[in-house]
């Protein structure tokens, strides 16, 4: 047993949840009319209602006596303070530097870490300006009209989220993005496809500088901007980089004014905030870029100061682990009812996964408790029609957070109103439910006779007690964007807490790499690799053609 499983914290939450205890849902509200009030928490732009989900006010107190007893408050201070919380990988972990607003100074290893942070800001505010404006153009002299972005995971997820949940902002006749992520060739070329190399500038985007995917497409994007334009010089005004690796970005031809810096101490899934975020500055430009800083500051701000009981990210986080831990889900839907939101699922994806799928503890023993869960989701209204079913009538539970914004983007007929319709009726009906017996009441006030009610009413009730959280943003902004990205950092910061996990390695991706090259060799060599498993080799012998040859007489 690990030293979290037998702690008094986690045994009064088992014991609690052993003992059948909360109630049902329905019972929950018509006991506490005050409910909705004792469960939700206002931070700037957003709202947490977590009154829908199975926990009582004594529920919520044990898990805040868990967090207080991980010494959540402690952990997140250190992290602030920029101490090397990420200790596999011995760096500090301060995207919040990338986003601070205030005078304050923001330290790793004694050194100040902001002038650094603004002068990268003040580079990228006058590179996307001359780009925007038309002052900076291509080799030919023309425009940039087309920006494509190449990177993967942490450099293709965040961009791609913020730039398709900004893209009301974006004025498609001046600038046009694009993300090319995938090493499939399709990617690239389906990109590409329609765009005039003179007009077109790439943004290289990678921490590393040595990821075989954007290395693949940024040397397969540099022959067709070459072939295209005719002339090798073309590069230096046709491609900028994002990187730590300013040597690397050199030698591939980026003169150093288009290279845009960042830190060891930013981790890939948590760099949006920092040069990684050049296409959406130059999608949208660099205000509403700084305006998502802004409104991430704001939630760190919370974050950093609200007592616990009133915390935001905290309390997501600890909703979270009541679900995770004591109810045994092992599945969490984000189902955001905003189209424009429709890539924060993928988003979130890699930073929970990414972060919180780990299986040994800060002392590298096995965990003996669940750690993240399985995050998915799509946008509202679509889900509805497609995997909502499971939600409400399957056999697991899958807790999940509806999120969508009180004031629509556009005012197209009554669009609004019936999105945000069905997200609260989804939230109802899952919470609620419907009897056997109110099913049954149903179908014979609808006139259908009594035997053939009674063989359909167990297929139209719904169980409810199907645990939701609603997240309510005023509208969506590039502030109330930022904050609602930092809550889910934050979130997934919290829960590694008290997990007593690292939250900001990613060991496990890394052997999928190391092999890749290998079985690369083998696919060039046309021939397995002495000691490669049976099917891998007869996978291999099936792509090149060995096993077919071996095979003929
Ligand atoms: C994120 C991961 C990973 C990383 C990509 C791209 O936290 O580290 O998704 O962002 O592998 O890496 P580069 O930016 O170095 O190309």
């Amino acid at each position: 047993m690990s030293i979290l499983t037998e702690s008094p914290a986690w045994r009064a939450l088992a014991a609690h949840s052993a003992s059948g205890q909360p109630l049902s849902l329905r019972e929950l509200f018509a006991a506490d009319p005050g409910r909705f009030a004792a469960f939700s928490v206002s931070a700037g732009p957003l709202l947490l209602d977590y009154s829908k989900n199975g926990v009582k006010r004594q529920t919520m107190e044990l898990l805040f006596a868990l967090a207080r007893q991980a010494d959540v408050e402690r952990q997140r201070d250190t992290m602030f303070a920029g101490e090397r919380i990420n200790h596999t990988e011995d760096r500090a972990v301060l995207h919040v530097a990338l986003r601070n607003r205030s005078t304050r100074p923001m330290k790793t290893d004694g050194r100040d870490v902001m002038p650094g942070v603004r002068e990268v800001l003040a580079r990228m505010r006058a590179f996307t300006e001359a780009v925007r404006s038309g002052a900076v153009t291509g080799h030919t002299g023309e425009r940039i009209t087309d920006v494509v972005n190449i990177g993967i995971g942490g450099s293709d997820l965040g961009p791609l989220m913020v730039a398709e949940a900004l893209k009301w902002s974006a004025d498609p006749a001046r600038l046009r993005v694009h993300f090319v992520s995938n090493v499939d060739d399709a990617h690239l070329v389906e990109t590409l496809r329609g765009l005039d190399p003179a007009r077109t500038l790439f943004v290289v985007a990678s921490k590393t500088f040595t990821t075989q995917e954007t290395m693949t497409n940024a040397a397969s994007a540099r022959a067709w901007l070459v072939a295209g334009l005719g002339d090798e010089r073309a590069v230096a005004r046709h491609f900028a980089a994002v990187s730590t690796n300013v040597s690397a970005t050199t030698i591939f031809g980026i003169p150093p004014g288009s290279v845009f810096e960042f830190w060891d101490w930013v981790g890939g899934r948590y760099s949006l905030w920092s040069a990684i975020g050049l296409s959406v500055a130059l999608y949208v430009g660099m205000d509403r870029f700084e305006q998502l800083l802004a409104g991430a500051h704001g939630m760190d701000e919370h974050f950093r100061t609200a007592p616990l009981e009133h915390n935001m990210p905290v309390i997501l986080a600890l909703i979270g682990i009541w679900h995770v831990n004591f109810l045994g889900c092992t599945t969490h839907a984000v189902l955001p009812y905003d189209q424009y939101l429709h890539r924060l699922p993928a988003f979130l994806q890699q930073l929970d996964m990414e972060s919180n799928g780990k299986r040994v503890d800060r002392d590298g023993r096995p965990v003996d408790y669940a750690t993240g869960p399985v995050l998915w989701g799509e946008p509202g209204t679509n889900g509805q029609h497609a995997f909502f079913q499971l939600l409400h009538q399957g056999t697991q539970i899958v807790p999940a957070d509806f999120i969508a914004a009180i004031e629509g983007r556009h005012a197209l007929g009554d669009h609004h109103r019936l999105l945000l319709a069905n997200c609260l009726a989804q939230t109802q009906a899952l919470a609620f439910g419907k009897t056997e017996d109110e099913a049954l009441a149903e179908l014979r006030a609808q006139g259908m006779d009594s035997d053939a009610a009674r063989r359909l009413a167990p297929y139209k009730a719904f169980p409810g007690n199907r645990p939701s959280s609603t997240i309510l943003l005023d509208r969506l902004t590039p502030a109330s964007l930022g904050a609602l990205i930092a809550l889910y950092e934050h979130k997934v910061f919290v829960q590694g807490a008290v997990w007593n996990i690292d939250s900001f390695d990613q060991w496990g991706v890394e052997l999928g790499k190391q092999l890749a090259g290998r079985v690369a060799g083998a696919l060039e060599g046309g021939s397995p690799l002495p000691g490669m498993d049976g099917s891998t080799a007869g996978l291999l012998g099936k792509i090149t053609g060995t096993g077919r040859q071996q095979r003929q007489p």
